[in-house]
C-alpha cells in the first residue's frame, strides 16, 4: 500500500490497484506467497476519510462501497490459494487493522499499533473485523477493542493472539521476506488445501470438520507435490516441486 502521506489510507483507486496486483499474483501461477505492507511509517489507516466525506467523490452509500472494495479485498485474501503475510510496519487502524487480520500470518514491527477506530467515527468494524476479532481474541476482548477503539501495541496484539511474531522495526521487511521464501519452498498444493480446511473450521462442527479433512486429505494425497515430498524424504534428498 503506497500512500504514505495519508498513512496508506484507502481510496477507490488504491483498492483497484491492490485488487489488480492480487489478481496478477494469483493468475501468474508461479507466485507462492504475498507480503502486504505499507510504505512509510504506517501500515494502513483504513478508509481515506477525505474521500469518504467528499460530496463530489466516488463514495455514496457506504454499504455499496464496502461490498465493492473492502469486502472484495478480504474475500480475495481469504480465498487466495497461497499464503498472504501482513507485515504491519506501523499503525493499522480501522479497515487497515482488519485487512491485516484477514491475512494468513501477521508479523508486526515493535512500534506497530492496532486500532479499531470505527467507534470514534460512529461506524461498525468492517473488513471482517466483527467475525475475526472474537474468534482471535475471545468475545470480551473483542468487545472492548471494538467499542472503546483503543490502540494496542504490537506486544499486546501478540499476547491477545492477533499477531504471530513481533520483530524489531528494522528487521520486519527481512522477516516477512524470509517467511515468504519459506512458503515458496513448501509444496503449494498442501498449503492451498490447508487454507481451505482452516477457513471452514471456524464455522462447523468437529464431526463435519473431520469429513472436510478426509476429503481434502484425499485430494492432497493424490497430488504430485505430496508424492514428490514423500519420495524425496525417503530418498534423503531435497524435494523439487513443479511450478504450475
Ligand atoms: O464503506 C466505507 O467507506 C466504510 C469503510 C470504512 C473503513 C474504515 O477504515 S473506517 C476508519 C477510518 N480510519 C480512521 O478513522 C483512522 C483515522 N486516523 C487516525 O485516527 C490517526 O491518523 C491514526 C491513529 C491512524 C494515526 O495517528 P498519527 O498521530 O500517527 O498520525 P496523523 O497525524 O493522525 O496522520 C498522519 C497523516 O495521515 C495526516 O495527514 P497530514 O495532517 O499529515 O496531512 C492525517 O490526516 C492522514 N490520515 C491518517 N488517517 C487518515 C488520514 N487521511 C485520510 N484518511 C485517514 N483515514
Amino acid at each position: 500500500m503506497n500512500r504514505p502521506d495519508a498513512l496508506n489510507s484507502f481510496t477507490v483507486d488504491m483498492h483497484r490497484e491492490l485488487f489488480d496486483a492480487l489478481a496478477t499474483a494469483e493468475s501468474d501461477g508461479s507466485v507462492r506467497s504475498i507480503v502486504l505492507t505499507g510504505a512509510g511509517r504506517g501500515f494502513c489507516a483504513g478508509q481515506d476519510l477525505g474521500e469518504a466525506s467528499d460530496p463530489n467523490g466516488p463514495i455514496d452509500d457506504l454499504g455499496v462501497h464496502l461490498e465493492n472494495t473492502y469486502n472484495r479485498l478480504v474475500r480475495t485474501i481469504r480465498r487466495l490459494p497461497i499464503p498472504v503475510i501482513a507485515a504491519v510496519n506501523g499503525v493499522a487502524a480501522g479497515a487497515g487493522a482488519n485487512i491485516a487480520l484477514a491475512c494468513d500470518i501477521v508479523l508486526a514491527g515493535r512500534s506497530a499499533k492496532f486500532v479499531q477506530s470505527f467507534s470514534k467515527i460512529s461506524l461498525v468494524p468492517d473488513s471482517g473485523g466483527t467475525w475475526t476479532l472474537p474468534r482471535l481474541v475471545g468475545p470480551q476482548r473483542a468487545r472492548a477493542l471494538a467499542l472503546l477503539g483503543d490502540a494496542i501495541t504490537a506486544e499486546q496484539a501478540q499476547t491477545f493472539g492477533l499477531v504471530w511474531q513481533v520483530v524489531d522495526d528494522t528487521a520486519l521487511r527481512d522477516a516477512a521476506l524470509a517467511m515468504a521464501e519459506r512458503f515458496a519452498a513448501l509444496p503449494p498444493e498442501g498449503l492451498k488445501l490447508t487454507k481451505q480446511a482452516l477457513d471452514t473450521a471456524m464455522e462447523t462442527t468437529f464431526d463435519r470438520q473431520l469429513d472436510i479433512e478426509r476429503d481434502l486429505q484425499s485430494l492432497a494425497g493424490q497430488s504430485a507435490d505430496n508424492k514428490e515430498a514423500v519420495t524425496a524424504f525417503l530418498e534423503k534428498r531435497a524435494p523439487v516441486f513443479k511450478v504450475k
